[in-house]
């Protein structure tokens, strides 16, 4: 054993314990520049000051200068107070106490008045913020947003441009100048089960930090959200309220594309599968019957919900399972054969949508419920290669 090392980490113990104030300030210090991002510095994709579209320009547009008036009126406060301790500090051998002062009317109507002002000057524009973002945008483009454990259902009910009813997950598709109005809710209406709450999830919130504020999505309630993208990109979204096991990655990407790519990306999806579930030799009865996949998943019509993500069209997504892997043959196979390997899911010897207890997708390779088969990795290849080709 090296007998300088415990003495070294003593000597560091103890000039901790001698100075706590400056490892606190350090620490806090490090803390603080971690969650800085310079305007030169990296793209995060999550930065909720660099403002892509109207809506969040208009929300930064409010808390840039509420912030720089918290700013002033801090510091104004923190320089008071640190005056005011030295100035009137105990001195050794003074017994004299500063000057007492009991009741001041002039100081008493300005210190109610001035934070009242203040107070008012924020409100008004915020107020008026809110009632503006609220007001319904002519000529949206509508989606309703289901919030799944752990997963986006994104719904483009039938209208204008959209014939035929689009269910997809985790991918948003939007196209860009246009107003988009979403309908958030944590109940699938339209898996049509007999037992309600089985179609109900827990509380989420749907967060495009670039393109809006935060917005919960709530079991049994409606809200409302609308936000509209300048240019196109690929702008991250991840759910901002804490629901389970694997919350932290519940990702989403919001595809914004010119109208003309997004009418495109529109019909493509409206089109039935490029393979047939019948002509899918093997993997037919893998998915069907040995397995059970189709208790959970489609993959013949885009337009039909059930209780995981619709796959009729997956490959025409570039990341699967809420955004967090990019989609390919490797992970694929990976996901199908132990998904909760992958993402932390409750889905322990559990094979069967609800009422089952399940939450996520189930295991195919460990703990087998009884009597049910236990999957090889040819027989995961074999089923990722076949939604390989849904494109
Ligand atoms: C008990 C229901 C259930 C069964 C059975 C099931 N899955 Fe899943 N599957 C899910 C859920 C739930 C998710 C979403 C999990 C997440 O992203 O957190 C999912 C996600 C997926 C995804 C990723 C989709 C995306 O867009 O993110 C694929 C691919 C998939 N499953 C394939 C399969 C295959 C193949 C089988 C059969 C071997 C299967 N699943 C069986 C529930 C199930
Ligand atoms: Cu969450």
């Amino acid at each position: 054993m090296n007998p300088t090392q415990p003495k070294r980490r003593s000597r560091l113990a103890a000039k901790i314990i001698r100075r706590p104030g400056r490892s606190i300030a350090l620490g806090a210090l490090t803390v603080f520049l971690a969650g800085c991002s310079l305007e030169s510095g990296p793209e995060n994709g999550q930065n909720a000051l660099r403002p892509k579209g109207e809506v969040a320009e208009k929300i930064d547009n409010l808390v840039t200068p509420i912030f720089w008036v918290a700013i002033i009126i801090a510091t104004l406060v923190l320089i008071a107070t640190v005056y005011i301790a030295i100035r009137y500090r105990h001195r050794k051998g003074s017994e004299d106490r500063p000057k007492q002062i009991h009741g001041s009317t002039p100081f008493e109507i300005s210190w109610t008045i001035l934070p009242a002002v203040i107070l008012a000057v924020v409100a008004i524009p915020t107020i008026s913020l809110i009632f503006d973002l609220a007001e319904a945008p002519k000529d949206p483009i509508n989606v309703t947003v289901v919030g799944k454990q752990w997963w986006w259902q994104f719904d483009y009910p039938q209208q204008e441009g959209i014939k035929q009813k689009i269910i997809t997950a985790n991918e948003l598709h939007i196209p860009t100048g246009r107003d988009i109005a979403f309908d958030l809710t944590s109940c699938d209406k339209s898996l049509g089960t007999v037992d309600e709450n089985a179609a109900c999830s827990v509380i989420h919130s749907f967060w495009v930090p670039e393109l809006s504020g935060k917005r919960d999505v709530v079991p049994g309630h409606r809200n409302t959200l609308t936000f509209r993208a300048d240019n196109p990109g690929t702008y991250l979204g991840q759910c901002a309220e804490y629901c389970g096991l694997s919350h932290a990655n519940m990702r989403f990407r919001v595809v914004a594309e010119s109208p003309d790519d997004f009418a495109k990306w529109v019909a493509n999806q409206q089109k039935g599968p490029a393979v047939a579930l019948a002509d899918a030799g093997d993997a037919e009865n893998l998915f069907v019957k040995k397995y059970g996949c189709s208790g959970c998943h489609g993959t013949m019509d885009s337009s039909q919900s059930v209780y995981g993500p619709n796959l009729t069209h997956l490959a025409s997504r570039t990341t699967f399972a809420s955004g967090y892997y990019p989609l390919n043959r490797a992970n694929l196979i990976d996901w199908i054969y132990d998904a909760p390997s992958l993402i932390p899911m409750e889905s322990k010897e559990c094979r069967l949508p609800p009422p089952a207890t399940c939450v996520g997708m189930p295991s195919f390779a460990k703990d087998t419920p009884p009597g049910m088969p236990t999957m090889t990795r040819t027989e995961a290849a074999q089923l990722a290669d076949y939604l390989l080709q849904l494109k």
